[in-house]
């Protein structure tokens, strides 16, 4: 029955350039292999430095040609809404794609392409509220203008994870602002980003203004990095690659914005209410397989309460349905690469070799006629923070246990990984909980919930988890330049 729902041919996948639908100039392709299912999803251009050059090309001459970094905020916003319809009319097979190629569930798919056309209505509300701001106080005969322009030509280079939502936290912002884009998406999964553009070529964008280029970060990645005629790289994946993309944009100064990996603590007082508490833990480490930059990967619990929070977290870890992702039962799905499976693992075994100790799960698994590309919901205590798992992004179903005796060190627990992305903190008091949110380092903090999210607030990291900000407002400013006009006034009046 599972595999009658699967494709019959994988789904071809071509650069979209300038307007037009292309192979690569060599005929180089890569195969995409559903992660669940093993067989081939997806055969995509892969592209080398000719396309990522023609894609640069085109969206440097639609953008000085002007037809859309000048358009009136009222036709961005039309053409936006426009596909966020077609967003909601094509949802199904959208996630579809997304499922096949990333391994998470069909519901949570759902759910995101559902997420990603409300961030283009957003942006939409955006284009058309944008504004600068005048100054007529500078004396009797001056005035001053300050105008928000389009920061030019942008690359956006997205992640595996999320494919569809990070790329609509990037692209109608960047169109609300009036840039242009070049777009390369993971290597692993393609198809959506795909899907969008001929849905942004049906809504009438004009040719150049978006250009999407299929490859790897090897060279397209690079060079999208680094050409000259790029004016901004917005990039989501890892620290590493986002420090190699820092570095090589720096030569040409352009604009960096970056959301990087976290480490997020969720801070659990002894006055929580444990069973939301446990409810959003196994929530939050589970999302996604874990494969979630906001994964609340860490749990710093006061050592009173650790013992009854982690048996609630067992308790609901062991009822968490995972396996077929085409099944709208699951909630966890497989993980990405076999490579990635093997990070996992590893550090789980390097913890217990540390002294740590499994309190559930700690493989992999295989389910019944997928493949072997899963791993258990797993809870690791007795964690201390100089081990790897407490400070590097595992990015798979795995929790990390940590207690703390006072509020100083559940502070200086909380802070002490070179990740700032968000953190969570549980308790009853208000002034607990505000005390916290003032001095934990995380660009999000959440007080007794975990992972909502609304295109109005913004989101983005402190320290090594990135700079800048999308969504709310700050997402659109991002793709904005500040120009000051001073204007004498008057003077030249007989
Ligand atoms: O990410 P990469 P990967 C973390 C997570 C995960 C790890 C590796 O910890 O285990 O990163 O995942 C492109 N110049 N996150 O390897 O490599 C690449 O082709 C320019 C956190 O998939 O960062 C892809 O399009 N671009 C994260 C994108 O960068 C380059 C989400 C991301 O790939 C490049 C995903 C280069 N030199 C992974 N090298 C989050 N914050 O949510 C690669 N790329």
């Amino acid at each position: 029955a599972t595999n009658a729902a699967l494709p019959d041919a994988p789904k071809r996948l071509q650069h979209w350039i300038g307007g037009g639908w292309v192979d690569s100039a060599d005929g180089a392709t890569s195969e995409r292999r559903s992660p669940a299912h093993g067989v081939p999803v997806s055969v995509a251009a892969k592209g080398g430095a000719a396309e990522a050059g023609a894609a640069i090309a085109a969206a440097r001459a639609a953008f000085d040609a002007g037809h859309w970094s000048r358009s009136s905020g009222k036709d961005r916003a039309t053409l936006l809404l426009k596909v966020a319809d077609l967003i909601d009319r094509d949802r199904d097979a959208i996630a579809r794609q997304e499922v096949l190629e990333s391994g998470k569930p069909i519901t949570q798919a759902l759910a995101e392409i559902e997420g990603a056309a409300d961030l283009w209505r957003y942006a939409a509300a955006l284009a058309r509220t944008m504004h600068g701001d005048s100054h007529n106080s500078l004396g009797p005969d001056m005035l001053g203008l300050v105008l928000k322009e389009p920061i030019g030509v942008v690359s956006l280079i997205t992640p595996w994870n999320f494919p569809f939502l990070i790329i609509s936290q990037k692209l109608p912002f960047a169109l609300a602002a009036g840039c242009t884009a070049v777009v390369k998406p993971s290597e692993l999964t393609p198809g959506t980003t795909v899907m969008l553009g001929h849905l942004l070529q049906e809504a009438g964008l004009p040719a150049g203004v978006c250009n999407i280029v299929l490859g790897y970060g090897d060279p397209v990645g690079e060079i999208l990095s680094s050409d000259p005629r790029i004016d901004m790289v917005s990039f989501t994946g890892s620290t590493g690659v986002g420090k190699r993309i820092s570095a090589a944009a720096s030569a040409t100064l352009k604009k960096v914005s970056l959301e990087l990996g976290g480490k997020n603590p969720q801070v659990v007082f002894p006055d929580a209410d444990l069973d939301a508490a446990a409810d959003a833990i196994a929530f939050g480490v589970y999302f996604n397989a874990g494969e979630c930059c906001n994964s609340g990967s860490r749990i710093i619990v006061h050592e009173d309460v650790a013992e009854a929070l982690v048996a609630k977290v067992a308790a609901l870890s062991r009822r968490v349905p995972f396996g077929e992702p085409l099944d709208p039962r699951t909630q966890v799905g497989a993980i990405i690469s076999p490579e990635h499976l093997a990070k996992i693992d590893g550090y789980v075994r390097g913890a217990v070799a540390a002294g740590a100790r499994v309190a559930l799960g700690g493989a992999a698994l295989e389910v019944g006629g997928l493949g072997a590309q899963f791993y258990q919901p797993t809870i690791v205590t007795g964690v201390t923070p100089d081990m790897p798992i407490a400070r590097e992004e595992v990015f798979g179903p795995v929790l990390s246990v940590l207690t703390f005796r006072d509020f100083d060190e559940a502070i200086a627990l909380a802070n002490g990984a070179a990740y700032g992305l968000s953190a969570g903190v549980w308790s009853r008091d208000v002034s607990t909980c505000l005390d916290f949110a003032r001095r934990v380092q995380a660009g999000t903090v959440w007080t007794n919930t975990w992972m909502d999210g609304f295109a109005e607030l913004p989101f983005g990291g402190f320290k090594e988890s990135g700079q800048g900000r999308e969504l709310g407002r700050y997402g659109l400013e991002e793709f904005l330049e500040v120009k000051t006009v001073q204007m004498r006034i008057g003077a030249t009046r007989g």
